[in-house]
C-alpha cells in the first residue's frame, strides 16, 4: 500500500518556503516583472508552493515562465543554440543534441523510488529510504541552478478535460529538456488552475543538468517521491532521465491507477493506433512493449496513428474501456528507421516541415542527421555523442543504438489529430502485448477471456535493449511496464484483474499477445534470422481487427486463439501484397509443446515469489499447461495448426 503525503516532504524541506505569503515574496524577490506578471495567473497555492521551494532550493538566476505561447516557444528553441544544448542541422527546424557518453540511456541503478520505512516498491525496481534521499537532495541540488536559468512550464498529460488526464509541471534548468516538453506534451498554462481542481492533483518535476561533465555521471540520481508526486533528476540529460514529466509521472500515474482507481484506471506502456476495416469502420487499439521493441512502428501502421509510448484509461459510463495519448508527441529509437518500414516518420526526418530535435545520432559534413539503419551509404566521417567518428572506428557504432528523435506526432502523415485531442478519449477494442521471444510464442495469439489476456500481459520477456543502461539477459516484463511500476508486482495484477474484470466494462476488448521475434533456428530452419519482417504488422493488426468484429474465425489452442492460414494468406497479399507460404505459416504457427510449457513455468515460479499474487494468474497456468500437456499425449511435441 502507498499513503499519499507521507514523510517529509523533501523539496519544500529542502526549499523551506512554507506558506504562500514566503512564497509570494521570494517571486517579488527573484523574478522580473514579466515572469511575474505571468505567474500571476497560476492561483493554486499548492503549485505556487511548489515552484516557489524549487526556486529556493535552486537558486537559479533568472527564472522564466513558458506559457506555451509561439514567442515562448521560439525563445526557448533560440536559448537552446545559444547556450549550445542543441544546434542545428541542414534542414531548418532540425537540430541535435548530444548527451554525455555515459548517459545514453535510463540509468536504472541510479534511478530510485524513495520510500518511507516498511513501504514495499516492487521487486523488480530500487528503492531508497526518504531520509537518504533527503540528503542527497539537500547536498547536491541546493544551488545547482547558480548562473542558470530556470525554465518552468505547466502541462497537461492527456486532452485537457479527459477524465484520466493529469496535470504536471515541469522545472528544468536544461533548454533541450525544455524543448523536448514542448514537442511531446499539451501546455495547459492557462487552464493548470481549473485541471487541478478538476483532478484533485498534479505531478512536479524538478531537474538540473548542473554542470553537464562526465564526472558528475557517477553521482547523478533519477529519484521519484510516490508520497509527494515530486521527481528530482541531476547530472544528466537523456530525455528518459530528465524529462520526468515522460517516464517519472507515468510512474506516479500508475500508482494513481493501483492505489487511488484500483479497478476504475490503468497507466500503461502502450501505443495508440486506429486500423480502418471493411467499409471504412475505425477500431482502435493500444498495446504493450518493452523499450526498444518495436513499439513506434507497430503504432505508426495504424490507419489513426494517435502516440507511440503511454496510455490512460478508463472505463466510461457506456461500460466502454476508453484511453487517452498523455503525449503529444514521439521520442522514439532512431535505430533502423528506414524509407521501407516507417514512410511516414522518414518524411519528417528527411524532408523540412516538422520541428525535429535528433539525440546522439551521426551529424555528417553537411549538416545531414545519419543513423544505423537509416538505409543510405555509411558516410566518410562525422561526429557523433562520442565526437569524431569513421567507420574504422569498429567498436564505436555510428549512431548510439538508443539515438532518438523528437518530434510532435501531427507532423506523422497518419496521425489522427482529432483523435489525439478528444478529451472522451478514443475506444479501445483490442489490446496487445509484444516482447522479446525468439523462440516460444507464435506471432500471433489471443486470449480466451480477460483473465488469460491479464496473463498474456503478465507474462511478457524481453532481451535486454539499449534503452536502459546496465540492464542484460533475458528479463521478465509484466505488462511491458515493469519498470515504472513502483507498487508490489501482486498489487499491479489486481489492479489488472480488477480492471478488465469489472463487470462495469461491459464491452470487454480483444487481448492478445504479439511476438515479432521468432528465429528460423527455432523453428527448424538454420540461422539466426528473423521469421518476419517489419511490415507483416499490417497483417498481424489487420487479423486483430477483423477477428474482434467476427469477420475472421480462429483456430482454438490450449494458449488461445490463433489464425487460419487461409485468412493470413489473403491479407498479406491484400495489405502488404506479400506471398505468403503455407510452410512459412506452419514454422511461426506450430506449438513447441515443451517450449511453451517451459516458459509457464517459469512466468509461474517468477509469480509464485511475489507475496499475496491472484490466485486467478495460476488458475490460467494450471488450465493452459493441462491443455498443452494433453495435446502432447495426443499428437505429440509439434503440433502443427493444421492438425488442432
Ligand atoms: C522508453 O525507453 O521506453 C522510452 C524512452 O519511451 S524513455 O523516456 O527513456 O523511457
Ligand atoms: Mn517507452
Amino acid at each position: 500500500m502507498l499513503e499519499f503525503k507521507k514523510g517529509v516532504d523533501i523539496l519544500s524541506a529542502v526549499g523551506g518556503v512554507l506558506t504562500i505569503g514566503e512564497a509570494r515574496q521570494l517571486f517579488e524577490q527573484r523574478l522580473d516583472r514579466e515572469q511575474l506578471a505571468r505567474l500571476a495567473k497560476i492561483t493554486n497555492e499548492e503549485a505556487l508552493l511548489k515552484v516557489a521551494n524549487a526556486i529556493a532550493m535552486c537558486e537559479p538566476d533568472q527564472v522564466f515562465i513558458h506559457t506555451g505561447s509561439e514567442e515562448d516557444k521560439a525563445f526557448v528553441r533560440r536559448m537552446s543554440l545559444e547556450k549550445g544544448e542543441e544546434k542545428e542541422l541542414a534542414i531548418a527546424g532540425h537540430t541535435i543534441h548530444f548527451d554525455l557518453p555515459e548517459d545514453q540511456g535510463r540509468m536504472v541503478d541510479q534511478t530510485f523510488y524513495i520510500a518511507n520505512e516498511g513501504e514495499q516498491v516492487s521487486s523488480l525496481a530500487k528503492k531508497e529510504l526518504r531520509d537518504q534521499s533527503h540528503a542527497y537532495v539537500r547536498e547536491h541540488m541546493r544551488g545547482i541552478m547558480r548562473g542558470k536559468t530556470m525554465l518552468v512550464g505547466f502541462y497537461s498529460r492527456g486532452p485537457v478535460g479527459a477524465k484520466a488526464s493529469i496535470p504536471a509541471i515541469e522545472i528544468s534548468s536544461s533548454t533541450y529538456v525544455m524543448h523536448s516538453a514542448e514537442l511531446l506534451y499539451r501546455n495547459c498554462f492557462a487552464d493548470f488552475d481549473a485541471e487541478v481542481a478538476r483532478r484533485g492533483e498534479f505531478f512536479t518535476n524538478v531537474h538540473s543538468e548542473g554542470p553537464n561533465r562526465s564526472e558528475d555521471v557517477p553521482k547523478a540520481r533519477i529519484y521519484m517521491d510516490r508520497s509527494w508526486q515530486t521527481t528530482f533528476s541531476t547530472f544528466c540529460t537523456y530525455a528518459g532521465n530528465t524529462l520526468l514529466m515522460k517516464k517519472g509521472n507515468h510512474r506516479f500515474a500508475s500508482d494513481c491507477a493501483m492505489y487511488k482507481h484500483n479497478g476504475e484506471e490503468l497507466s500503461e506502456h502502450m501505443f495508440i493506433t486506429g486500423m480502418t476495416g471493411p467499409g471504412g469502420r475505425k477500431t482502435f487499439f493500444a498495446g504493450a512493449a518493452p523499450s526498444g521493441c518495436g513499439k513506434t512502428t507497430t503504432a505508426m501502421v495504424g490507419s489513426d496513428f494517435v502516440g507511440d509510448d503511454l496510455a490512460q484509461m478508463w472505463i466510461e459510463e457506456d461500460g466502454t474501456l476508453r484511453a487517452v495519448n498523455p503525449e503529444i508527441g514521439i521520442f522514439g529509437i532512431i535505430e533502423d528507421v528506414n524509407q521501407e518500414g516507417d514512410p511516414y516518420l522518414m518524411k519528417c526526418l528527411r524532408q523540412p516541415g516538422a520541428e525535429v530535435i535528433f539525440s546522439n545520432v551521426l551529424v555528417d559534413d553537411q549538416g545531414k542527421p545519419r543513423w544505423v539503419g537509416d538505409g543510405e551509404p555509411v558516410p566518410e566521417k562525422g561526429v557523433n555523442y562520442q565526437g569524431e567518428w569513421t567507420p574504422a572506428m569498429t567498436k564505436v557504432p555510428m549512431s548510439h543504438p538508443n539515438s532518438r528523435c523528437t518530434l510532435r506526432a501531427e507532423n506523422v502523415g497518419n496521425h489522427n489529430q482529432a483523435a489525439n485531442a478528444d478529451p472522451n478519449g478514443l475506444v479501445i477494442e483490442v489490446i496487445t502485448y509484444s516482447g522479446r521471444d525468439s523462440n516460444t510464442m507464435p506471432p500471433i495469439w489471443v486470449a480466451k477471456n480477460m483473465d488469460a489476456g491479464v496473463a498474456i500481459g503478465a507474462s511478457i520477456v524481453s532481451k535486454a535493449t539499449a534503452a536502459e543502461i546496465g540492464a542484460s539477459g533475458v528479463n521478465r516484463q509484466p505488462w511491458a511496464n515493469t519498470p515504472f511500476v513502483a507498487g508490489s508486482l501482486a498489487d499491479y495484477l489486481d489492479a489488472q484483474l480488477n480492471f478488465y474484470g469489472n463487470p462495469r466494462m461491459t464491452r470487454k476488448p480483444t487481448m492478445a499477445g504479439l511476438n515479432y521475434f521468432l528465429t528460423h533456428e527455432a523453428r527448424g530452419g538454420t540461422g539466426k534470422g528473423l521469421l518476419g519482417e517489419k511490415r507483416d504488422v499490417h497483417v498481424w493488426l489487420g487479423w486483430l481487427e477483423l477477428y474482434t468484429h467476427g469477420d475472421v474465425e480462429a483456430i482454438e489452442t490450449p494458449i488461445g486463439m490463433i489464425p487460419k492460414y487461409e485468412d493470413l494468406k489473403r491479407l498479406f497479399t491484400e495489405k502488404i501484397n506479400k506471398e505468403y507460404p503455407l510452410s512459412l505459416y506452419t514454422m511461426q504457427f506450430s506449438l513447441y509443446i515443451e517450449n511453451v510449457i517451459a516458459r509457464i513455468d517459469l512466468q509461474e515460479a517468477a509469480w509464485r515469489k511475489e507475496a499475496g499474487a491472484s490466485e486467478r494468474l495460476f488458475a490460467v497456468y494450471a488450465e493452459q499447461k493441462a491443455g498443452l500437456l494433453q495435446l502432447k499425449a495426443e499428437r505429440g511435441e509439434i503440433v502443427k495448426p493444421q492438425d488442432l
